[in-house]
């Protein structure tokens, strides 16, 4: 049975086809700086925008037509939804999805319930990803939808909403280490804070850290080796978010010492959320080895929340590409599409849509930072407006052998500092433009 029947497997057709059901950049095989582009993007579908979203919003209830639904959350439709999601993922050549507990699974009556319930499905994803080779890139647990986690998880006032949630993620854990998944992501959901006159702000820092140990050191007792990854994002549901940015999530984790077991999963929404760009976000965690997986998205700057739109923009995909491509690629990370479709696109093959936009917008992205690259435009300019730190008095402070007392001495001697040189902002941007093709 056929859920898109009227769509076949999406193909590439080369940047001329007019065919809106057709790759024009993404060409899984083709090879860019010496790996596939299926290698390098390693794609991944969202299981809760894309086969959970309803298009529900605070002013209308749902209105997507989805016709395999029945309008119930029971395990009945959770296994049929298995079915749904593969055939959509096959068709559009994706190598991964991501999913949360509650995505995939419902809740039961009580905890030993909504795990039967989880291990039927996650029976039914094993079979479906050895039969299409479709692969689990990272899983999660929803803290934060269910009313007990009204004040936080792991972050609660209530110590036994945190016992709950460290059950609900030991076996989010076992089960993504069942199903082989690469990695493991915590997004804060509602951990962080909205008044302090009511908060105990150090101490819920300190539970939140004790949790993430806890897992951990039950990964390591099951022999999970996939990485774990922290999501930040600076509000929304709660306006303190506790892992707002990537300075932020690396400081805490620094500070707890989790810094080895932690890498970060950057989402362009949240970024932008946080008051900076794709870019930096991405710039700052890879710099300092932080850089794990990338939620793939853009919020809209006109609206201040995560409205977690699909990425189009060229400028920031090929931004994303050469933060990427510099550090040689993205490990076992991968671009989830954490975006869903507007409210106003409510036919099946909208998802389809919404997706090739995504891959190709990040096929393009890629070609075009690989040729800056080529070029060397950036990194040699870089490197030159650098130059006096190779020699000299750079080279004596950045290997520890300056002073303040030895600066002095130079100084004196030199009097005034060598004369500054322009940095070529607008230049820079006008040599961008020139790749945007
Ligand atoms: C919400 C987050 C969420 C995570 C997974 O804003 O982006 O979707 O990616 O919990
Ligand atoms: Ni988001
Ligand atoms: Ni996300």
């Amino acid at each position: 049975m056929s859920f898109f029947p009227e769509i076949s497997k999406i193909k590439y057709e080369g940047a001329d086809s007019k065919n809106p059901l057709a790759f024009r950049h993404y060409n899984p095989d083709e090879v860019v700086e010496g790996k596939t582009m299926k290698e390098h993007l390693r794609f991944a579908v969202c299981y809760w925008h894309t086969f959970r979203g309803t298009g529900s919003d605070p002013f209308g209830p749902g209105c997507a037509v989805r016709p395999w639904e029945d309008g119930t959350d029971s395990l009945e439709m959770a296994l049929k939804r298995v079915d749904v999601a593969f055939e959509f993922i096959e068709k559009l050549d994706v190598p991964f999805y991501c999913f949360h507990d509650r995505d995939v699974s419902p809740e039961g009556k009580n905890l030993a319930e909504t795990n039967k319930n989880l291990d039927a499905v996650a029976a039914k994803l094993k079979a479906a990803q050895a039969r299409t080779g479709i692969k689990l890139l990272w899983g999660t647990a929803n803290l934060f939808s269910n009313p007990r986690f009204v004040h936080g998880a792991s972050t609660s006032c209530n110590a036994d909403v945190f016992a709950y949630a460290g059950a609900q993620v030991k076996k989010a854990l076992e089960v993504t280490k069942e199903l082989g998944g690469e990695n493991y992501v915590f997004w804060g959901g509602r951990e962080g804070y909205m008044n302090l006159l009511n908060t105990n702000l150090r101490r819920e820092f300190d539970h939140l850290a004790k949790f993430l140990h806890m897992a951990v050191d039950y990964a390591k007792k099951i022999g999970f080796t996939g990485q774990f990854l922290i999501e930040p994002k600076p509000k929304e549901p709660t306006t303190h978010q506790y892992d707002s940015d990537c300075a932020a999530c690396t400081a805490f984790l620094k500070t707890y010492d989790l810094d080895k077991y932690f890498k970060l999963n950057i989402e362009t929404n949240h970024a932008t959320l946080a008051g900076h760009t794709m870019y930096h976000e991405l710039t700052y965690a890879s710099s300092y080895g932080m850089l794990g997986s990338i939620d793939a998205n853009r919020g809209d700057l006109l609206l201040g929340w995560d409205t977690d739109q699909f990425p189009t923009n060229l400028y920031e995909t090929a931004q994303v590409m050469l933060v990427v491509l510099g550090q040689k690629g993205i490990g076992s990370g991968g671009l989830n599409f954490d975006a869903k479709v507007r409210r106003e696109s409510f036919e099946p093959v909208d998802l389809f849509h919404a997706h090739i936009g995504g891959m190709d917008a990040f096929a393009h992205g890629l070609k075009i930072a690989a040729a800056i690259r080529k070029d060397g435009v950036l990194n040699d300019f870089v490197k030159t407006r650098y130059a006096t730190w190779d020699t000299g008095v750079g080279a004596e402070i950045e290997s520890g052998k300056a002073t303040f007392e030895t600066l002095e001495k130079y100084m004196l001697a030199k009097g005034e500092a060598d004369k500054n040189v322009s940095g070529r902002q607008e230049m820079l941007e006008n040599i961008i433009n020139r790749y945007m093709k």
